[in-house]
């Protein structure tokens, strides 16, 4: 298991436009926009201002075999999933749930995201000497823009997703919060925020052709490509965090059961303490500023009912419905 290290404090954020190499700016400035700050990259609404990340992912990152990479479309669930990751996987390191740099950091600064910008030096290269093995990332992108190193590596995929519903409405508040600090612009209403979703125009989406992406991934790849529902986890934690444990080759102890290791890690990450901490209740992250506290709305499955009209849900159901029945996907 990982010694890990906390990561170095973040790069100066600025002239990001200087730094561009003039392929990356030609590439960025061919590619078709949408709601004034997503760009439309093979076959995905990118972020504009993410794109120089991506392109450096996809470019230079050389994947490990002993890398973990959480891959989850915006608003699933990230923030937990990095916060459960780093515990298992540092759980030797950190024996005592008393003193874990969960209650000292938000997990979105434990666990670099691979498209942040910041983690790329002045050569574009992604510059991850922080990281000791095994590395843990996480990344936004579908399946399919996945740098080749990683597609062709042993490297673990833990994909999290989470109802469509849900997921747009974490999204919708997400954006008013936060969508004036990031400069992007937020639509004037939930409807038509949900028929641009509903059209595959959201961050990082389409929703359903992300998650179509890993899930036919993880039915060819089993070993490599481990997908859960954001709903699974909160209905049976306790056996989907035992599957994850073991899927990541750090099964837990006959001790460590009887210890309660299993449980220490389920309420350390769970909702109501990560969100109860000073770091993320006043702190703010060093990523665009975002505060943390933004991070942790409800946390609940089915808060789509308090947003949503029973039409609109029916919309989203039938979108659901002929994307996945074919594969065998049910939400
Ligand atoms: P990100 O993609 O910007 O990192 P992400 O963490 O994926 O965001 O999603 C945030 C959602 O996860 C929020 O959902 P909500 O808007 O429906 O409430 C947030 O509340 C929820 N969330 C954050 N931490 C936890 C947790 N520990 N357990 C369960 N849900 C959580």
């Amino acid at each position: 298991m990982a010694t890990h290290q906390p990561p170095p404090p973040p790069a100066s954020e600025n002239s990001q436009e200087d730094e561009l190499t003039q392929e990356d700016s030609d590439v960025i400035s061919s590619l078709p926009t949408a709601e004034g700050w997503l760009s439309h990259y093979q076959g995905f609404w990118i972020p504009t201002e993410g794109m120089h990340g991506v392109l450096a992912t996809q470019k230079h990152l050389q994947a490990h075999e002993t890398d973990i990479l959480l891959a989850t479309a915006p608003k699933v669930g990230t923030t937990w999933f990095k916060a459960i990751l780093f515990a298992l996987v540092n759980r030797v390191c950190y024996p005592n749930p008393q003193q874990h740099p969960l209650l000292t950091d938000n997990p979105h600064v434990l666990f670099p995201s691979l498209e942040t910008r910041m983690y790329y030096d002045k050569n574009k290269v992604p510059d991850l000497t922080f990281l000791t093995s095994p590395r843990l990332f996480a990344t936004h992108l579908s399946y399919l823009l996945l740098p080749v190193s990683v597609k062709d590596s042993t490297c673990k995929i833990v994909y999290l997703c989470r109802n469509p519903k849900d997921t747009f409405v974490s999204l919708w508040h997400f954006q008013n919060k936060v969508g004036n600090l990031m400069g992007t612009r937020v639509p004037n209403s939930i409807e038509e925020s949900f028929d641009n979703f509903c059209r595959g125009v959201s961050v990082y989406g389409p929703f359903w052709d992300h998650v179509l992406s890993y899930w036919k991934e993880s039915l060819e790849k089993h070993e490599k490509v481990f997908f859960l529902k954001y709903e699974e986890m909160k209905e049976q934690p306790t056996i989907h965090l035992k599957r994850l444990a073991e899927f990541l080759g750090c099964s837990f102890s006959l001790e460590e059961e009887e210890k309660g290791r299993v449980n220490d890690i389920l309420n350390l990450c769970s909702f109501n303490n990560l969100s109860n901490l000073e770091i993320n209740k006043k702190g703010k992250s060093s990523m665009f500023g975002i505060e943390n506290v933004s991070y942790f709305r409800r946390g609940q499955v089915g808060d789509w009912k308090n947003y949503l009209t029973a039409q609109m849900g029916e919309k989203c159901d039938r979108i659901t419905e002929e994307k996945f029945h074919s594969v065998g996907l049910e939400f």
